[in-house]
């Protein structure tokens, strides 16, 4: 079974968490176009640890940039457990626009109950760990294991 997924963060070719696509070796993955959002999202970068959030907030934000793939069930079940799916990110359906110009159907990883004052922060169209922003992405055995990630970012935490 073959899933698409479009990643906008760090899942992104030359972003930190890419070699996910290749975890455990043997999951299929295919790199399939470029593509952005049909619909425009909040991208922002969240908490001390500066990781990347897609708000679910239909129409604010831009028609955020990413790339499109192809996965089979195992390494769409290691993405999840990367994402924390459905505790943490949830992925939903939606539509993108590919290189061609061809509208596709595919997962992308959402914040579907995030703190409203996160809609105030800065929204980018498309997501670079090394970006201008100057907040590089903190990977996860870097982190302080007693902070949650979750706090300040999800509504109910
Ligand atoms: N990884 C997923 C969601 C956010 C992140 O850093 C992605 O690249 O789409």
């Amino acid at each position: 079974m073959f899933h698409k997924v479009f990643v906008y963060g760090t899942l992104k070719r030359g972003e930190p968490n890419h070699h996910w696509f290749t975890k455990d070796e043997g999951g299929a993955f295919k790199f399939l176009s470029e593509a952005s959002t049909i619909e425009k999202y909040p991208l922002i970068i969240g908490t001390k640890y500066n990781i990347p959030f897609l708000l679910h907030k239909p129409g604010a934000g831009h028609n955020v940039r990413g790339e499109l793939y192809e996965v089979d069930d195992k390494v769409f079940a290691n993405l999840d457990i990367l994402e924390d799916h459905p505790n943490y990110y949830v992925r939903q359906v939606k539509q993108v626009k590919n290189s061609a110009s061809e509208v596709v159907d595919t997962w992308i990883y959402f914040i579907p109950n995030f703190r409203t004052e996160l809609l105030q922060q800065e929204m980018y169209e498309c997501y670079s760990s090394l970006g201008a922003h100057g907040r590089q992405y903190v990977d996860r055995y870097l982190r302080d294991p007693t902070f949650s990630v979750k706090s300040g970012i999800l509504d109910n935490e």
